[in-house]
C-alpha cells in the first residue's frame, strides 16, 4: 500500500491549501469548467482482449484522439506523446483501448498484480457507476499486461476542494482505497507495437453498476477517467519524468482523488455502422 499511502499524502499536503475554501458542492461539476463527454456505441460483438487494438469491432468504437496535459501542467508536461482511447460496451462489460505512441516504453518487466505499476509506464480507467463519487472502480495495465485493480470508497458525504480534489478532511478521514479487492471478471491485455503500446480492457458491470440496483450496463450516463501515466527520459539523468495524460484533466497524482473529474460516458444504444 506504500505507493498508494505516498500519493495520498501528497494529495493532501496539494490540497491543504483550498481546505479553508472548500464547500459543500457538486460532485459532478466540481472545480472549473465543463467535463468532457463521449457517447459509447453498443459492441456489436466484444472485442477479443489479447491488447492487439485491430479487431475490426474497434472501428465503430467511440474515440478519444489524444490526451490532456494535466491541471496546471508546466511546458515540459505539455509535450504528450499520441494516445487514441476507443470504448464501446455491452450488457457485461465495458471495452476499452489504448493505442499508446511511445519510442521508449519504459516497462521493467518484474512488477506483479497490485505493485505500483504507475512508478513505470500504464494506462488507466476509473469508473463510477452512480456518478458522485463514492465509490469508484481504478484499474491500470502495464506494457506487458500486468494489472492494478482498486477500489475506492467514501464514508461520508462528498465535499469538495475548489480544484475538484475531495476536501482534505474528508479525504483524510472518510476516503478509503482497496487494492487487495479484485474485480472478478476483469480482462485486460496489452502488447507492443510498431509505434509503441497498446492495451485492451473489458470491465464487467457488476462492481460499477451495484449501486444503480443492477449488475448489467445498460443505456444511461456513467462517469469515466481515462489516463495514461507516460514516464519519460530526463537528459542527462538516470530517473525519469512523470507526463500525465488525462481525459479530464486533474492536478499530476491526483486522478484517484479527483472523482468529481471523470468525464461523462454516456452509453447509448445504437450499434455503430459496419465498415469495411
Ligand atoms: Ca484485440
Ligand atoms: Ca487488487
Amino acid at each position: 500500500m506504500k505507493g498508494i499511502v505516498m500519493r495520498g499524502l501528497l494529495g493532501l499536503l496539494l490540497a491543504a491549501s483550498g481546505a479553508a475554501m472548500a464547500a459543500a458542492g457538486q460532485p459532478e461539476r466540481g472545480g472549473e469548467g465543463g467535463l468532457p463527454r463521449l457517447d459509447v456505441p453498443r459492441a456489436a460483438q466484444a472485442p477479443t482482449i489479447d491488447g492487439d487494438v485491430a479487431d475490426a469491432v474497434w472501428a465503430g468504437a467511440a474515440r478519444i484522439d489524444g490526451l490532456l496535459p494535466a491541471a496546471k501542467a508546466g511546458p515540459a508536461d505539455r509535450e504528450l506523446r499520441s494516445t487514441v482511447v476507443r470504448a464501446l460496451w455491452d450488457t457485461n462489460a465495458l471495452y476499452v483501448a489504448f493505442d499508446c505512441e511511445d519510442d521508449e516504453v519504459f516497462s521493467t518487466g518484474t512488477l506483479k498484480h497490485d505493485d505500483n505499476v504507475y512508478l513505470e509506464d500504464v494506462v488507466e480507467v476509473f469508473l463510477d457507476g452512480f456518478g458522485d463519487g463514492r465509490q469508484f472502480v481504478e484499474i491500470q495495465v502495464a506494457p506487458d499486461g500486468t494489472t492494478l485493480d482498486m477500489m475506492y470508497l467514501l464514508t461520508a458525504e462528498m465535499k469538495l476542494a475548489p480544484d475538484g480534489r475531495i476536501a482534505p478532511d474528508v479525504s483524510r478521514r472518510d476516503r478509503w482505497g482497496f487494492r487487495e479487492w479484485e474485480m472478478e471478471g476483469l480482462q485486460a491485455a496489452a502488447k507492443r507495437t510498431a509505434r509503441g503500446w497498446s492495451a485492451e480492457l473489458a470491465i464487467p458491470a457488476g462492481p460499477v453498476m451495484k449501486r444503480r440496483g443492477t449488475s448489467v450496463f445498460e443505456p444511461g450516463e456513467i462517469r469515466a477517467q481515462f489516463m495514461r501515466y507516460d514516464h519519460v527520459p530526463v537528459e542527462g539523468k538516470a530517473s525519469r519524468r512523470l507526463i500525465q495524460q488525462n481525459w479530464s484533466p486533474v492536478i499530476h497524482g491526483n486522478p484517484h482523488n479527483t472523482p468529481s473529474r471523470m468525464g461523462r460516458l454516456v452509453l447509448i444504444d445504437d450499434q455503430p455502422t459496419t465498415r469495411p
